[in-house]
């Protein structure tokens, strides 16, 4: 095909080219031809064959070849030469290859010996063979060509697919989370698919919790026998500011236990439990000194002793300018960026290394070996682990920063980064929730100080001294504690709306929190006012319950924050309330345990609209407390837990609208819809409890203190002797 095709173009070629040849040898053929010299002839029909591409000329003088060129064959007759020339495709073989043929007739204007010999005839014998080259080249041209579109189109493809795929990846993981996209909340049509795949999924992960058997359950038993067998009951000693047990002063002068509302506390206290030993707080209760012994120790808990509480005294002036100021102001808006500006005083710098000193000296006091695991708790204590191991070099220090660990350029801000940053690395193991603080924090001391920073172990060196640095998500106790007296949720909803008055058939949606700018309490309360205003028939049916426990409310900034929070809710329930009917029920005080489950278990929708959070425990304290699988968690993209909890609504506080819809979204929610989303989600805290959180860290411990044994005995005694005698 292509070979025909090349073929016409160049006999077109060709004959023309052949013409031009024939009009230019015209005179001197005629000349000569008329003084019938066939020699000359000869020559000049030689010359001209040079050109590569003509093989041979003859020239018929009526049938006879008159004269021809030495490479023209004297066996080929003017009459086939004729014949062959008028042919459509116009081609002899000769021994050489094959020659096209063509025939030019020569005219003679004035000699009349021309005029008596009209017959006359150039022929020309074309050389077929570049024809052939040519092709060749064209074929390969051509394929060439064609592989190289066929490269072209299919990485095209690729491309168009590879962007496909991402977007129907997000499209299915936003479906099966639930979330409200762009273009709005998930079509109606794909509900039954949504809900197919995930119970598919529901399916697979039950099979895959089967097959990991008793690796999946963590408990307290299964936390003491790792301390027992891994750490051979060595002495555990916890370090915290915050107490887990308050004692204040009641209305007749005599002792109230109270649990404070802290994350921190939720946390360790079951693990405290689970393992005994000492933990070291600050005594802020009123009635804290009056139930500690000799040496200031409590046994704890009140009504059931299982561990031992050491207090620590601080004077208000302590208590300013360690914990109000450099730890409140400086430390916390530093490490949760959200738009408060970080304050740091050198006076508070100063109260704040005397009082981590005190602390330290008293882990030193407290320690009944010279290797005790030491357990150091958040950002009040950062220096805490370098003034325990600068004493207690054999100690095992566990730090767990509960809060989140920023960029560089952010941390860079304080002026005591390093000092901040040396402190730390007196750990042997250092935790922070997510993967992505640890990562901020490798990059942080690299930044700012001398170190050894092994990237694929996570571990920093400075001087020697080795810390790991890994992700610990925390959690919260599974079973919770009591849950065998829980009232059930249908008692629980009867009673939260006897008490606040709210409408018999309420839509409840609940927030619980500490009374902390971080929370998003203002953003999640404009996104309640919101819907109220997109979806008017919610108005008259849905309330929203906050419940916020008072906290630093001595610090300017929050006390600013809890006045807007209040202006707020006043301003939503004048424009949406009427009658007893009021949208926002706002309970700005503490409650106790079992108030916050009854609240829990009365809520339709639990709202968790942090701006920044390490972990945030309120949104599986939720999902803990609704055995019965039905609620709904709306949670931020900003909180530790949103990479674990996938399967609640999970938005972006600062989008209004998105978060409205999601509420509404939560609001409509089915049975079965919800029943799927909370099944799972109570899968992956039952899962990921404290108790592992906890054990996975001390495990890790066993593992160093291990290694540190054994290349202590290495460096006093050097390497055992093997083999040989
Ligand atoms: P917190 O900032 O204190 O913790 P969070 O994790 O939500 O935040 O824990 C709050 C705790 O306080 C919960 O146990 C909750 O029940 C309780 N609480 C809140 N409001 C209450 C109220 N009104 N009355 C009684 N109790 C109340 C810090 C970090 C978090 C991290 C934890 C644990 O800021 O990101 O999850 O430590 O590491």
């Amino acid at each position: 095909m292509i070979d025909k095709l090349t073929l016409r173009w160049f006999t077109r070629d060709i004959s023309a080219r052949g013409a031009l040849v024939a009009n230019a040898l015209h005179d001197s053929t005629i000349d000569a031809l008329a003084s019938r010299d066939a020699h000359r002839l000869a020559l000049l029909f030689d010359r001209t064959a040079q050109d590569e591409r003509v093989f041979g000329i003859g020239l018929c003088s009526s049938d006879d070849l008159f004269a021809r060129s030495s490479a023209f064959p004297a066996a080929l007759s003017c009459a086939d030469a004729r014949q062959t020339a008028g042919k459509e495709n116009p081609r002899v073989t000769l021994p050489g290859g094959a020659v096209l043929v063509t025939r030019h007739s020569l005219v003679a204007a004035e000699t009349s010996v021309i005029e008596a010999e009209p017959a006359s005839e150039m022929i020309l014998l074309h050389d077929l063979s570049f024809i052939e080259r040519r092709s060749l080249d064209t074929r390969r041209y051509l394929i060439a060509f064609l592989a190289a579109l066929g490269f072209v189109v299919a990485i095209i493809s690729m491309f168009v697919a590879q962007i496909s795929w991402r977007g129907w990846i997000a499209g299915a993981r936003a479906l099966l989370r639930g979330e409200v996209g762009p273009a709005g909340p998930m079509p109606a049509e794909l509900a039954p698919l949504a809900d197919d795949l995930r119970s598919r999924l529901r399916q697979l992960e039950d099979e895959y919790r089967r097959a990991r058997g008793p690796e999946a359950g963590w408990t307290p038993e299964r936390l003491r026998g790792l301390l027992h067998a891994e750490l051979r009951g060595d002495e555990i000693i916890v370090v915290s500011n915050r107490e887990p047990y308050i004692h204040d002063l009641d209305q007749h002068g005599g002792a109230r236990v109270r649990r404070p509302a802290s994350g921190l506390v939720t946390a360790i206290e079951p693990v405290m439990r689970a393992c005994s030993g000492t933990w070291i707080a600050h005594g802020s209760g009123t009635a804290d000194r009056d139930v500690v012994d000799l040496h200031d120790r409590v046994a704890v808990p009140p009504d059931q002793p299982m561990y031992s509480l050491r207090r620590i005294w601080l004077t208000p002036e302590e208590e300013q300018g360690y914990y109000y100021g450099f730890a409140n102001e400086g430390l916390w808006p530093l490490c949760h960026v959200a738009h408060v500006r970080p304050v740091f005083r050198e006076s508070d710098w100063q109260t704040y290394r005397a009082v981590n000193q005190r602390f330290a000296e008293a882990v030193l006091r407290e320690a009944r070996t010279d290797d005790p695991v030491v357990l150091v708790q958040d950002y009040h204590l950062a220096l805490v682990p370098a003034l325990v191991r600068e004493k207690l070099p054999q100690a095992t220090i566990l730090t767990f920063w509960h809060i989140p660990w920023p960029n560089p350029e952010s941390f860079g801000i304080c002026p005591w980064r390093r000092e901040i940053l040396l402190g730390l690395l007196g750990s042997t193991i250092l935790g922070f929730h997510t993967k992505f603080h640890c990562k901020n924090f490798l990059e942080t001391v690299d930044r700012f100080i001398e170190a050894r920073i092994e990237h694929e172990h996570s571990v920093v060196a400075v001087a020697e001294r080795e810390t790991f640095v890994e992700s610990y998500p925390i959690s919260i106790e599974w079973p919770q504690p009591l849950e065998g007296d829980w009232a059930s949720p249908s008692d629980c909803r009867r009673l939260v709306i006897e008490r606040h008055g709210l409408p018999e058939h309420a839509i409840i949606g609940l927030g619980v929190d500490r009374f902390d700018y971080t929370k998003g309490i203002v953003e999640r309360l404009n996104a309640v006012e919101r819907m109220l205003e997109k979806y008017p028939s919610l108005i008259g049916r849905f309330v929203f319950v906050q419940v916020a426990s008072p906290t630093r409310s001595s610090l300017d900034e929050y006390r600013a924050f809890q006045q807007q929070v209040e202006r707020l809710s006043v301003r939503i329930n004048s424009r949406f309330g009427a009658g007893r009917y009021q949208p926002v029920v706002f309970l700005a005080e503490h409650h106790d345990h079992a108030q916050l489950i009854e609240l829990y278990r009365a809520a339709d929708i639990c709202v968790v609209t942090s701006l920044h959070d390490g972990m945030n425990l309120v949104c599986k304290e939720y999902v803990a407390s609704r055995d019965d699988e039905q609620g709904v968690l709306v949670l931020s993209r900003f909180a530790g837990a949103a990479r674990e909890m996938h399967e609640a609504l999970i938005i972006n506080p600062y989008h209004v609208e998105e978060t409205a819809d999601a509420i509404y979204r939560a609001a409509r929610m089915s049975s079965g819809e919800q029943r799927e989303r909370m099944i799972s989600l109570r899968h992956t805290v039952r899962d990921f409890n404290v108790f592992r959180w906890a054990g996975r860290m001390l495990s890790d411990a066993a593992r160093w203190r291990l290694r540190a044994r054994v290349e202590e005995r290495v460096r006093k005694h050097g390497l055992p002797e093997f083999g040989g005698r």
